[in-house]
């Protein structure tokens, strides 16, 4: 599939220009046109040399004409319908990958990964596993998507919600929701209502990985389900059932681009690490509870390290883009023995809007479309996934609404600047941030990671470039900044509602 230029997923059906100036010849013509390994050169002499025979001209001139104007139309950015994983860990410290700083970790796998693509080091979530997740899958902040806070009862993702399985099944893709949902119980709100075709794994959030029962709190629930229809699989350890899925939903039809949302619960609680990890960390004498926590992340990497692998097995490496992306921050909660995460040198944990609690690793990957090996450090967010894997996959969408903006400028592009000049806000219970450049208001400020921490003014003014640690408060020092960035989070507030 890789560099096939196929009109029978989606994108070409859904470009009004192709549809409105194509008055010779069917749409199913182009449709068995691969263009891998026409260069433009080639094309443009195909075209030239046509120019002498009539009918060549109609029949191979015209149509690569128009396959070239749409290529630059659409930026150079579509070589087919690449395929789409999109692994979202769990409750992941900003530095715990050995490629983001940890030195302690073994994590090969996502190494590799970020060796054939490009890593974040600016990258932003929300503070909690569902607010994360909904701002991910709508591209809207998690206000905006109506999850501000973790689903539970009736709270969840409202349906009306554009989401991107929704973008992606529009254009043709087969989609599936493996692993962790955590965006609501009702039927309404569940994955195959929300754009996956196919879904598999737990809707609350968290399960233990062998029993599958909801681990946060009574009554106990048996939590596995496979399209709305409970499940059993007892004993077996939920990230393999998760990989074996995947394999299963691309065997099936490995010929038609397929996207996957692969939110492995992992390194969230219960640490459940293999034994043989657990084993070494315990050798290197890796202190509790960082030693469980480490097991866990590198089994996490293995088996995210199978499915990489089985996409190269079946030479679907090069026409499949990978992004991994932590959903918040390390948890220091009872059940996660009040942390075994890190997150460096950055202030904070799950749950509060300090850099340590929204700043994630994050790492895209397209071998052969997109560089390899590279750092990017502007400011990015992960409701940027949208519309950036819309402008990758050559998907119309209109992104104007949206709080995410595309980052292939970005990617390709060290020096591009970031796509939020104009800043960004969160909340998270009382706490809230008005982002801008490198200034950061906090207000109810209040430290997950040091929860003894005592703030006695409600606002915390940050220079992040200076203070990446966010230990020193700035706002008597520049109070006309606190007031700018205020306004913009009243602004952001009014706008939200
Ligand atoms: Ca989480």
């Amino acid at each position: 599939m890789g560099g096939e230029l196929s009109c029978t997923h989606g994108w070409i059906e859904n470009c009004h220009f192709i549809n409105h100036f194509w008055p010779v010849f069917p749409l199913a013509d182009i449709a068995s046109t691969t263009i891998s390994e026409v260069t433009l050169e080639s094309a443009i002499s195909y075209t030239l040399g046509g120019m002498d025979d009539e009918l060549m001209y109609s029949n191979f001139a015209m149509k690569w004409t128009l396959i070239l104007l749409v290529l630059l139309v659409m930026g150079g950015e579509v070589q087919g319908n690449p395929n789409v994983i999109l692994i979202y860990s769990d409750d992941q410290g900003a530095v715990d990958l050995n490629c983001f700083g940890a030195r302690d970790l073994v994590t090969p796998n996502l190494d590799a990964l970020a060796g054939r693509g490009i890593r974040f080091t600016q990258f932003y979530a929300a503070p909690v596993c569902s607010p994360s997740r909904a701002s991910l899958l709508t591209g809207l902040t998690a206000q905006r998507a109506g999850v501000a806070g973790n689903a539970g009862g009736t709270a969840g993702l409202p349906n009306e919600k554009f989401t991107m399985a929704e973008m992606f099944k529009a254009a043709g893709y087969r989609t599936a929701q493996i692993g962790k949902w955590h965006l609501g119980m009702a039927p309404e709100m569940q994955p195959n209502a929300q754009g996956f075709d196919h879904s598999f794994g737990h809707l609350g959030g968290c399960i233990d990985s062998y029993s599958h029962f909801f681990y946060w709190s009574g009554p106990n629930r048996h939590d596995l389900q496979r399209n709305g229809n409970e499940v059993h699989y007892p004993g077996r350890f939920f990230p393999d059932l998760m990989v074996e899925e995947t394999v299963r939903f691309i065997k099936k039809r490995p010929e038609d681009p397929f996207f996957i949302y692969f939110a492995i619960n992992s390194p969230h609680y219960p640490y459940q690490g293999d034994p043989e990890w657990l084993e070494y960390y315990k050798k290197q004498g890796v202190p509790y509870p960082r030693d469980l926590y480490a097991a866990f992340i590198s089994t996490m990497d293995e088996k995210i390290g199978t499915v990489l692998d089985f996409l190269k097995a079946e030479g679907l490496a090069d026409s499949t883009i990978v992004i991994f992306q932590a959903d918040n921050g390390y948890s220091t909660e009872e059940r996660a023995h009040f942390g075994g995460g890190n997150s460096g040198s950055y202030r904070g944990a799950k749950a509060c809007l300090f850099e340590g609690g929204i700043r994630v690793p994050a790492i895209i990957s397209w071998p052969g479309k997109i560089p390899e090996g590279e750092v990017r450090s502007q400011f990015a967010v992960n409701t940027d996934w949208m519309p950036t894997l819309a402008a990758l996959c050559g998907i119309p969408l209109d992104a104007g609404s949206l709080d995410g903006k595309s980052l292939v400028s970005i990617i390709h592009n060290a020096n591009a600047e970031t796509a939020h000049a104009e800043g960004y806000c969160w909340a998270f219970k009382t706490m809230w941030v008005a982002r801008k450049e490198k200034w950061k208001v906090i207000g109810n400020p209040y430290d997950s990671g040091r929860p003894d921490a005592v703030f006695n003014e409600p606002l915390f003014l940050v220079d992040l470039e200076m203070d990446p640690g966010e230990t020193t408060n700035l706002a008597g020092k520049y109070p006309e900044k606190v007031k700018e960035l205020e306004t913009q989070y009243k602004k952001w507030v009014e706008d939200s509602e």
